[in-house]
């Protein structure tokens, strides 16, 4: 299969008007073309710097700029990091992804984030991060510490950006995407849906993934978590049937990326989750808390995984049984 960049809006629109049935029969027959089909990547977050951020995204919790009822956390100790990540191992997680409300980090900063990226690999997992934007140099220094992944998504369409974000610019997010992918770190980038973004934004969206001059190699598909004192807070609810076409259209688009189903599972019924794993998603952060709001408990997610007969992908590509980090959770 050759991968392609060169997607035009039409093909993609194309895509979501084709019947449902007729889309996610497409979707899953490229993800079994590409992946083993009942197997999902899990990921731990850990918001590692929380609040007072002084950017403007509209939908986000931690912006100074939004009255919200959120408890700020200077940068963690690496001695808290380390044991949230080895409770994050322990109940299964093959990568542990930190986070950081930052609008860039200091290079003072990264020097105690390095120390993390060393300690959680040190415990055989995979890293991530997401700390805004990065500099070159920065992004060398990542790599060399032994970084596997960073998220940077581009939240939505370049035509509808600005009406949630007006403190950093499309072309600064491209930027970064370039630096970190040019360093040699893998790509993890993605958007947010149910902001009020037309049918129109979310296939400009996926556009402007899946024509990147290399995949992402991790897509989250976030929904937009309705935090009280945002902006976007009382937003039009986006409906559950266009949420699954988005995430066939990006299994489409992107055969051999991993598609995760982010942000917004609380408010996603068993049977929407499931119908996303069937259009191609194969990885969810794991673990009751997103950076700053809930996520679905881990037993309940399991038991959702046991149910649909999905297994846990590990770091080292084995697998783990729902049923046996179920038990390895009640004994940690
Ligand atoms: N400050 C860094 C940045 O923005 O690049 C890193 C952390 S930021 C919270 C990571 C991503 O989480 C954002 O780019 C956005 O896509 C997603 N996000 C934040 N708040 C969200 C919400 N309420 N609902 C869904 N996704 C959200
Ligand atoms: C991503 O795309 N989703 C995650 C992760 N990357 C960092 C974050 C979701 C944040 C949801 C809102 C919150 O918990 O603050
Ligand atoms: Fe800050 Fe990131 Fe939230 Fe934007 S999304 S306000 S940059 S923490």
């Amino acid at each position: 299969m050759t991968l392609r960049n060169d997607w035009t809006l039409v093909e993609i629109r194309d895509l979501f008007s084709i019947p449902f049935n007729d889309l996610l029969l497409q979707a899953q027959t490229v993800h079994r073309d590409n992946f083993e089909p009942n197997k999902v990547q899990i990921s731990t977050l850990l918001s590692i710097k929380t609040g007072a951020c002084p950017e403007d995204c509209g939908y986000c919790s931690q912006s100074a700029r939004n009255k919200t009822e959120l408890e700020k956390e200077k940068l963690l100790p690496l001695s808290e990091v380390m044991t949230n990540a080895k409770q994050a191992k322990e109940a299964g997680a093959s990568r542990f992804c930190m986070g950081a409300a930052w609008r860039n980090p200091t290079d003072k900063n990264l020097d105690r984030v390095i120390d993390m990226v060393k300690g959680v690999r040190e415990l055989g997992m995979e890293t991530c991060l997401t700390l805004g934007m990065l500099t070159d140099a920065q992004t060398r220094r990542l790599k060399e510490a032994g970084l596997d992944y960073y998220n940077h998504n581009l939240d939505t369409s370049p035509d509808f950006y600005g009406t949630v974000v007006t403190t950093r610019t499309y072309q600064d997010r491209l930027d970064t995407l370039k630096n970190v992918r040019d360093a040699g770190i893998n790509v993890c980038s993605g958007g947010i849906v149910g902001m009020g973004e037309s049918a129109n934004d979310r296939a400009a969206l996926l556009q402007q993934l899946a024509n990147l001059e290399s995949h992402p190699e991790s897509v989250p598909i976030n929904l937009l978590v309705q935090v009280k004192g945002t902006p976007l807070y009382g937003a039009d609810k986006l409906d559950g049937i266009d949420f699954i076409k988005t995430i066939a259209v990006a299994r489409i688009l992107m055969p051999k990326s991993y598609v995760r189903l982010s942000a917004g599972r609380t408010e996603m019924s068993e049977e929407i989750q499931a119908m996303c794993f069937f259009a191609g998603a194969n990885s969810i952060f794991y673990g009751d808390k997103l950076l700053t709001t809930d996520n679905p408990e881990a037993n309940t997610d399991l038991a959702l995984l046991n149910k649909l007969g999905i297994e846990i992908e590990t770091a080292n590509s084995a697998t783990l049984s729902p049923t046996n980090a179920m038990l390895q959770t009640a004994t940690a």
